[in-house]
């Protein structure tokens, strides 16, 4: 028998009618080994055998127990969002805003509510790697007083389709092609290229997906969007339309595109590494939750519909109201059990917050509850303890399911029931004061009545906002952007499929279009028919990650990776370590062998990484501290070339001695305000990269 003590009971959901629910996790403790019956087993090194070389025996319970239960340790993978990395932590609201909301979790100053937090990449299955060019989900359960709240949104504020029927098809048309099984994590192919083509209303998605935001620097380094037109509602029932925006305290940052695929080999796990050492180190990763509200007539006065899930609502036109802050501090203890398990679905709110019509939003509200019983294989997947609400319990009549935790007392399971006179248990009643109950508001569709399969005219603009979001962008995104069209489309065997991309590009902006053509050497298509008249309208900086309000200048929370030789200035090391440190960097030890080097003094310092295994593709800045000598020996050794070039093309700050300066030589480094010796303007000049820089080192579009 396994100790007592590794399985306690927790009241969990007890309620009246929910009893307690065994813990899971509880098989981590010390003591005896046990099978899952409980009993204590003598050896787990050798299968029952018929002489010590004689045949296994079928009897042996153990060993198939054992068996068994791997062969079935894998479930389906999310069908989408499949690879994710999640966290524990708070969200904490700053004010009350008791007049747009009666939602609990918003009416205190300083109330703090449980949340648990993934964050995804779409296409890729759960092995693929951390860094492909693709949107990020970023997906938020708030374990509230009334209830599990999930918002699930993306890094991008608007989505490819307007109608979910689509998203099948979208997927389909995104994931591995269906008779090669490649490319894995990748837009960059035929099929994809041709739905999107083919589906005008996509483009304003490709524009940011081409940008650099599909290619994060890390996970603690994007933005969220709840992206559909949500409600409030509060308690006097009056709606107000609210779209939900999260704001990195660590600032917006991206990689190069040249880089993204070198950390893809250097480390595949690279942003969930990030994550997770990130709040290992106690510098845990904050966003400030913000709204646009907005009523029907601010929603009337828009040239567009803010139902239509392709549209934003530019900042500079109402601008994003900070209402709380979220702080993940708390890694999960088991990556299946929790960050696997997880079950979101838009369709979790809470009383104060209600949906909007639009039809993406609606079509998901089916599909999550859904892909949740083919995934977890229970209706009973909400008693799994990362999806039971943590602040009330849950009450009510529905019994019985596969994996059924429960041990309800008593005949009462139904509702209603006057069990209660005889002295029984009556269980739960429903409450029409407390309860959860709809916006009964008029529909916001004039069409509200007829059975119709139509999009609305005011959905048929599919290239303003497109061509808003380029016009917006710094003249170094814009030509990433470009570059990116130019590499996904170069990766299209289909020519018919590039030219109609192209012709889809002249309306969002001829120049862009030309760009992008010169770059596959294809003539200029006339522009693609389209619905509705293309407005010119104003540029939303807000939209820009370069040079952008949220493009921080600091080291917090960034790397600089340090590279030391034989014969390195011990106190120069030391020094520079310790200013990154005060800076609130995280200084990495790198040298040619991770036992580490030995110092000018004659002292041995341990490296972090070998030079080999952690290129500067890891690193937001480096810094070379070689001597004579140990530079002489790196020039002969590619790995530290490289280290240098990388750096240098992924615009990256470089600090380096004096001694150092033959490495940089030979790595084509030229001098500029983000090459230099290393002192006080060095940390500075590694606070950020060096945009300037860029035309210096890649021919873009
Ligand atoms: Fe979805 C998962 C985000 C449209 C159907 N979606 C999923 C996840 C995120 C999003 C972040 C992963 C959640 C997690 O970490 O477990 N999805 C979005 C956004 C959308 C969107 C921002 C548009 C604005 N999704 C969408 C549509 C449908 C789905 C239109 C179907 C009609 N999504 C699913 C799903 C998934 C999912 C198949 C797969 C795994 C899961 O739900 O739990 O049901």
């Amino acid at each position: 028998m396994a100790d007592q003590a590794d399985f306690e009971t927790s009241a969990g959901n007890g309620g009246e009618t929910h009893q307690h629910v065994a813990k899971a996790g509880s098989h981590g403790g010390e003591g005896h080994l046990t099978t899952n019956q409980g009993l204590r087993i003598s050896d787990n090194q050798n299968q029952l055998k018929a002489g010590a070389r004689g045949p296994v025996l079928l009897e042996d319970f153990v060993l198939r127990e054992k068996i068994f239960h791997f062969d079935h340790e894998r479930i389906p993978e999310r069908i989408v969002h499949a690879r994710g990395s999640a966290a524990h932590g708070f969200f904490e609201a700053y004010e009350s805003l008791a007049d747009i909301t009666r939602a609990d979790l918003f009416q205190r100053a300083g109330e703090r509510t449980p949340v648990f937090t993934r964050f995804s990449t779409v296409a890729g299955g759960a092995g693929s790697v951390d860094t492909p060019r693709d949107v990020r989900g970023f997906a938020v359960k708030f374990y509230t007083k009334e209830g599990n709240w999930d918002l699930v949104g993306n890094n991008i504020p608007v989505f490819f389709i307007q109608d979910a029927i689509k998203f099948p098809d979208l997927i389909h048309a995104a994931k591995m092609e269906a008779d090669r099984g490649y490319p894995q994590a990748a837009t960059a192919h035929d099929t994809f290229w041709d739905f999107v083509g083919l589906m005008p209303e996509s483009t304003h998605m490709i524009m940011w997906a081409m940008s650099d935001r599909t290619i994060p620097r890390t996970l603690r380094t994007i933005q969220g969007f709840g992206i559909h037109t949500f409600r409030f509602v509060n308690a006097e029932g009056r709606s107000t339309f609210v779209k939900f925006h999260w704001k990195p305290k660590q600032g917006l940052a991206s990689t190069c595109w040249d880089e993204a695929v070198k950390i893809a080999g250097a480390d595949p796990d690279f942003q969930r590494r990030d994550l997770f050492e990130a709040i290992d180190r106690g510098d845990y990763p904050e966003w400030e939750l913000g709204i646009q509200a907005f009523d029907q007539k601010f929603a009337d006065s828009l040239p567009y519909d803010v139902l239509d899930a392709t549209k934003i609502i530019p900042e500079e036109l109402l601008p994003v109201r900070p209402i709380g802050r979220m702080v993940l501090d708390r890694w999960p203890d088991n990556f299946f059990a929790e960050t696997e398990q997880v079950a979101y679905c838009p369709a979790n709110i809470v009383p104060g917050i209600d949906f909007s019509n639009d039809p993406l939003l609606q079509g998901r509200l089916f599909s999550y509850l859904d892909t949740q019983l083919k995934r977890l294989g229970s209706t009973n997947f909400h008693q799994i303890p990362i999806n039971q609400p943590k602040q009330c319990p849950v009450m009510n009549f529905q019994r019985d399911g596969h994996m059924q935790m429960l041990q309800p007392k008593g005949r009462a399971n139904y509702e209603p029931n006057s069990l209660a006179a005889a002295g029984e248990t009556a269980g739960p009643r429903e409450c029409p004061h407390t309860g959860f109950t709809s916006f009964a508001g008029r529909a916001e569709s004039d069409e509200q009545g007829d059975k119709l399969r139509i999009r609305p005219e005011s959905f048929a603009d599919h290239y303003s906002q497109a061509r808003l979001f380029f016009r917006s962008l710094d003249p170094a995104e814009q030509a990433h952007l470009a570059s990116a069209l130019v590499f996904e489309l170069s990766k299209v065997g289909l020519e018919h499929v590039r030219t109609r991309v192209l012709s889809n590009l002249v309306n969002v902006d001829p120049d862009l279009a030309r760009r992008v053509a010169d770059g596959l050497a294809m003539p200029l298509p006339e522009a693609s028919p389209v619905a509705a008249p293309i407005l010119d309208l104003d540029p939303s900086p807000a939209l820009r990650i370069i040079r952008g309000a949220l493009d921080l200048k600091t080291l917090e929370g960034r790397s600089v990776g340090i590279l030391i030789a034989d014969g390195s200035d011990g106190k120069a090391v030391d020094d520079l370590t310790s200013a990154i440190g005060d800076a609130g960097g995280r200084p990495v030890i790198v040298a040619p062998k991770v036992g580490g080097a030995k110092m000018a003094d004659g002292s041995i310092l341990k490296a972090d990484g070998q030079l080999a295994g952690m290129p500067s593709v890891l690193f937001d800045a480096i810094a070379v501290i070689l001597s004579d000598e140990g530079c002489r020996s790196l020039l002969e050794e590619a790995a530290a070339v490289q280290f240098v070039m990388d750096a240098f093309v992924h615009l990256k700050a470089i600090g380096h001695s004096k001694e150092a300066q033959p490495l940089l030589d030979k790595a084509g480094v030229r001098a500029d305000e983000g090459v230099l010796e290393i002192g006080k303007s060095f940390l500075d000049a590694a606070g950020t990269r060096h945009w300037d820089r860029e035309p210096k080192v890649r021919t873009l579009a």
